[in-house]
């Protein structure tokens, strides 16, 4: 089995949560974490949201991965009030970290829709907005962790796709390019979904990772064609080291999918959303290390924080399953 759940599971819920009041006081939820690892530790940017349904970033930290503490502060997005209108929501960050900055990609819900941010920091304590990531919309992005022929690159996910109730989805994956981070341009679609099986919807994961064997990636698939129900799972793809775009294998099943209670009972049932990953142990290269310990965090049910784990080899054997 590629990914195991840690018995500690669920590793962060509601109850984690310190009150910081007047904003958050008796959280509702916590989930879809950015993971890195940042002065030898653990560090988790989290999605607390309140009774209120308004959305916070904290972060947590650890020293094995396991057991973390929350700090009991919001973490603000300096500067993100030079967006236009108003940002009901920001969420679901992803952490990569390029040179001695980590860069976090997150979702907004503003007036114009679903657009991707971007902010900056070194220490996690302040944390800078640079701008609003492109024009289009879009609610997964994800940085590649350096530049691939001399551009900045990312896999995000356009969303194309309408459910009756409104929310917006989408069903490729695609590889963008940029200069500056700000302005990307799309030049090729990745993966798409597959239609009756259960990724049909689809979105890239957390960061991809760098392996002798190519980028490795974990994504979401969404399964839509259970009567009544949207079930989200994980799966793993490889992608080519000089040419993302290029897929050189994918899960045929997924490698997690919502079967403990915690993640299938809760604020949206049935939903594992992998966001953060932490690779332990890697070469002088920069090359992930096939035994390194490969700890995911994702989202249970929109509700709390779960982690399973793996290790590099074995979700490599199982993108060719
Ligand atoms: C997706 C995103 C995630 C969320 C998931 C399940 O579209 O909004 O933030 O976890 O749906 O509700």
């Amino acid at each position: 089995m590629a990914l195991t759940r840690s018995s500690e599971n669920p590793i962060l819920t509601r109850a984690d949560i310190p009150d910081v009041p007047p904003g958050i006081v008796d959280a509702t939820s916590v989930f879809n974490p950015g993971a890195v690892m940042h002065d030898g530790r653990h560090l988790l940017m989290l999605r607390v949201q309140t009774r209120g349904r308004e959305t916070f970033f904290m972060t947590a930290g650890s020293d094995d991965g396991t057991h973390f503490e929350v700090s009991p502060h919001i973490v603000p997005i300096r500067g993100i009030d030079r967006v236009a209108g108003t940002v009901y929501h920001s969420y679901d960050p992803r952490i990569t970290r390029l040179g001695d900055t980590y860069y976090v990609m997150f979702a907004m819900d503003t007036d114009a829709g679903c657009r991707l941010g971007l902010a900056r920091t070194t220490d996690f304590a302040t944390v800078d907005f640079v701008g609003t990531s492109g024009t289009d919309d879009i609610r997964n992005g994800v940085l590649f962790p350096e530049k691939i022929g001399g551009d900045y690159v990312r896999l995000d996910r356009p969303n194309r796709v309408s459910f009756e109730s409104g929310v917006t989805s989408g069903d490729t994956i695609v590889l963008s390019r940029s200069d500056d981070l700000i302005d990307w341009r799309p030049v090729a679609p990745v993966m798409r979904g597959r239609l009756h099986y259960w990724d049909e919807l689809i979105g890239p994961g957390p960061p991809p990772v760098k392996t002798r064997e190519g980028w490795l990636l974990v994504y979401h698939g969404i399964a839509t064609h259970l009567a009544g129900a949207c079930i989200y799972q994980a799966g793993v793809a490889l992608l080519a080291l000089d040419d993302p775009a290029e897929v050189l294998a994918r899960s045929r099943n997924n490698i997690l999918e919502p079967r403990e209670p915690y993640e299938m009972i809760g604020q949206v049932p049935n939903v594992v959303f992998p966001s953060g990953m932490i690779v332990e142990g890697y070469d002088e290269q920069g090359f992930a290390d096939p035994d390194g310990r490969v700890l995911v965090y994702y989202g249970a049910a929109d509700t709390s924080v779960g982690l399973a784990t793996s290790t590099v080899g074995d979700l490599l054997a199982a993108c060719g399953d």
